[in-house]
């Protein structure tokens, strides 16, 4: 398996298990949605082996149908066409909002914490129906149809969660583009989706600093002609271009139009928004979810994987430009009617304190966080952690593996021994959590995801031989046996891409492409990616693309992107680039490459590192061998196997100097 792991039998004779802390039990309002770890294993049972009957039941009892389904699902893994509930009928704003709009419209929706502290807001069910409808009726008046894209690319503010329920309340699809992507990257995702409308504002407010959106949608669409509208949200009053016919203010729109407009009915397998992510090769993916599934596995995992009751008030530090914020900041909460908060700012601003500062003061009782923030906040020190946050009952981590320590931190320090930690592994693909423990119910080991969600068969799998590996104690891919209803159901516009990548690498599965392990008690342990994928903070990139942009710039001949373990973002991007003769190399160089990836991908992909060598290792066929760069970065010159292979063998010595030059 990966370079440098333990075994995973090894690690699994000296790991704790942690139980539901009591503590967490004695002030639970009522008791956890399930019993006992008994109970889990026969909900388990059925899901697998009844998955028509279970999920049936899971579908009426969770979501709010216009009309009924009588198939619960058709379709395989093998030929990639799963369909759920196919006859069903619903609006997926009408089971975020007007539902609990009708029954406890003064209940808080949403907690608008500002990124300067204590100019939040909040709203209430009823006051989002309102704005949701008003919105709605706005992008209607533009010129949004049923099943049209609209391109959202805004700050985390409260306007962007009405923005999403806006656009499928009337039946179109959104596609968030994470409001840190360059114009580049906007431009090609709108294209993708074919967006006709895009949703942003004239500027965003983070950790103190602003972000020029306005000025970063104008220059995106400046080569995208379908685009008809822009609509405007202010949010800073900043002097910003416009573009007379095209862009619209909010504020001014928005109060032309009535406080309510009714729900379009939708087919349970009708889009419900795009979302794309990195893969493995230069061009990102448009994962496509579509509505029943998907908004059945969110309120599914808000229920059981984190426990979410009534009075809850739940805070998820993702953004809404990533899978976390889709489904955890807005649709779990929202389908469940409790309240969620939308977090503008940053962990590290005004202060290290500031999580801490809000899940006190807010009474937060769920908290979800990626472990790059985690392993800010331990570094910044246990004194920023001053507030006693007594509400807390579950701390979630998700995107990337967490450290034993680093979950020992957030249970002890932050969660004072009174929280249930629950590491949740997914992917924007799965569209809700897949191995996680439940919250209140689950044992848990530091660093282990534990045990699969309703509805997953895993498989781990031989990635040599392509079998897969029975009983426990073993190590291999990671791949799903069943379909679930929250899977993607495709790549937009490259279905074949969708079957290649998912599930024709091992006929019959869904494959992960992570590597993970199974104990002698049946956790899982995720690995981490096994293709050219590295996870930067949380962030999922694709090394082909940042390959992609560094080629674009003049001077360079050839670039080969690895990602390499990192103390504080988990993995690092570090680039080495073979120039074209005639230039001079130098730092500036250097500091215009990694320019060139900001500008192309966005400031998140920038290279920790730019390593400019005289030529990559290639095969004699010309193909990049990444591995031998690994291992030069890991200081395993002596572990390079068989270079005889390479096209000139003397290469790696000559990088091998650049890099310990470098150091
Ligand atoms: C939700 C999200 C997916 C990739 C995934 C894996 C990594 C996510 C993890 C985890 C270890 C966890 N990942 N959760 N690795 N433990 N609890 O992050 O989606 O951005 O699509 O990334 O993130 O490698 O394949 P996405």
């Amino acid at each position: 398996m990966a370079d440098g792991k333990t075994p995973v039998v090894a690690e699994a004779h000296q790991v704790d298990t942690f139980h539901p802390p009591q503590k967490m039990l004695d002030k639970h309002p009522s008791k956890p949605h399930i019993g006992s770890v008994e109970e889990y294993q026969q909900m388990y049972k059925e899901s697998i082996t009844e998955p028509d009957k279970f999920w049936g039941r899971m579908g009426r009892d969770l979501l709010s149908w216009q009309r009924d389904f009588d198939t619960v699902r058709v379709g395989s893994l093998q030929n990639g066409d799963s369909a759920w509930f196919v006859e069903g009928q619903l609006n997926a704003s009408y089971n975020c909002v007007d539902r609990h709009a009708i029954k406890n419209p003064n209940k808080v929706a949403i907690i608008y914490e500002a990124d300067e502290p204590n100019e939040g807001r909040n709203l209430t069910y009823g006051e989002l129906l309102r704005e949701v409808s008003k919105t709605a009726w706005t992008l209607k008046k533009m010129g949004v149809q049923k099943g049209d894209t609209v391109a959202v690319y805004l700050p985390m503010i409260p306007e962007a969660i009405v923005t999403l329920l806006a656009i499928v309340r009337i039946g179109a699809v959104h596609s968030v583009v994470f409001a840190g992507f360059s114009a580049d990257s906007l431009r090609d995702r709108v294209i993708d989706g074919r967006s006709k409308v895009v949703v942003t504002t004239d500027e965003g407010k983070r950790g103190g600093k602003l972000i020029g959106t306005k000025k970063i949608v104008d220059e995106a669409l400046r080569q995208c002609p379908d685009v008809a509208h822009v609509l405007v949200y202010k949010r800073t009053g900043a002097d910003i271009p416009w573009t007379a016919g095209r862009d619209y203010w909010w504020h001014e729109e928005v109060e032309k139009w009535p406080s309510y407009i009714a729900p379009e009915i939708m087919n349970a397998e009708d889009p419900l928004f795009l979302l794309y992510t990195s893969g493995s090769t230069g061009k990102p993916k448009g994962v496509m979810h579509t509505t029943a599934g998907y908004l059945l596995g969110a309120a599914m995992t808000g229920k059981y994987v984190f426990d979410i009751h009534d009075d809850d008030r739940y805070f998820c530090g993702g953004d809404v430009g990533w899978i976390t914020g889709h489904t955890y900041v807005v649709y779990a909460p929202l389908l469940l009617g409790v309240s969620t908060v939308v977090f503008e700012g940053t962990p590290a601003y005004p202060n290290f304190s500031r999580y801490w500062d809000i899940i006190d003061q807010q009474k937060i009782t769920h908290f979800y966080v990626a472990p790059t923030a985690l392993r800010l906040l331990k570094r910044a020190g246990d004194d920023f952690v001053k507030t006693k946050m007594s509400h807390l009952r579950v701390l979630g981590s998700v995107g990337e593996p967490i450290a034993a320590e680093v979950w020992k931190w957030y249970f002890e320090v932050v969660g004072r021994e009174e929280a249930h930690v629950v590491d949740t592994y997914w992917q924007t693909e799965t569209g809700s959590n897949v191995i996680t423990p439940l919250a209140g119910v689950t044992p848990t080991k530091p660093g282990s995801a534990s045990l699969p969600f309703f509805g997953i068969e895993p498989a781990i799998i031989d990635p040599v031989s392509g079998d897969e590996i029975h009983g426990n104690d073993v190590e291999g891919v990671l791949a799903f046996k069943q379909p679930w209803p929250s899977m993607a159901r495709t790549v937009y516009g490259a279905h074949k891409r969708y079957m290649e990548t998912y599930f024709n690498v091992y006929k019959g599965y869904y494959f992960t492409g992570d590597g993970a392990g199974r104990d002698h008690e049946g956790f899982y342990w995720i690995r981490g990616r096994v293709d050219d994928v590295v996870n930067v903070s949380g962030h999922r990139l694709s090394t082909a693309e940042i390959e992609a942009a560094l080629i674009e710039h003049h001077a360079v001949a050839e670039a080969a992107v690895v990602g390499v373990s990192d103390e504080l973002t988990g993995q690092a991007v570090n680039a080495f680039v073979a120039i074209k003769d005639g230039n001079d190399v130098n730092d500036a160089l250097r500091k215009d490459l990694i320019l060139q990836v900001r500008k192309s991908i966005g400031p998140f992909a920038a290279p920790k590192a730019v390593y400019i060598v005289p030529d990559l290792p290639k095969t004699r066929s010309g193909k990049i061998m990444r591995r031998i760069l690994r291992k030069i970065l890991a200081g395993e010159e002596d572990q390079l196997g068989d270079v005889t292979t390479l096209s000139d063998p003397t290469v790696v010595e000559k990088i091998n100097r650049v890099v310990h030059d470098a150091r």
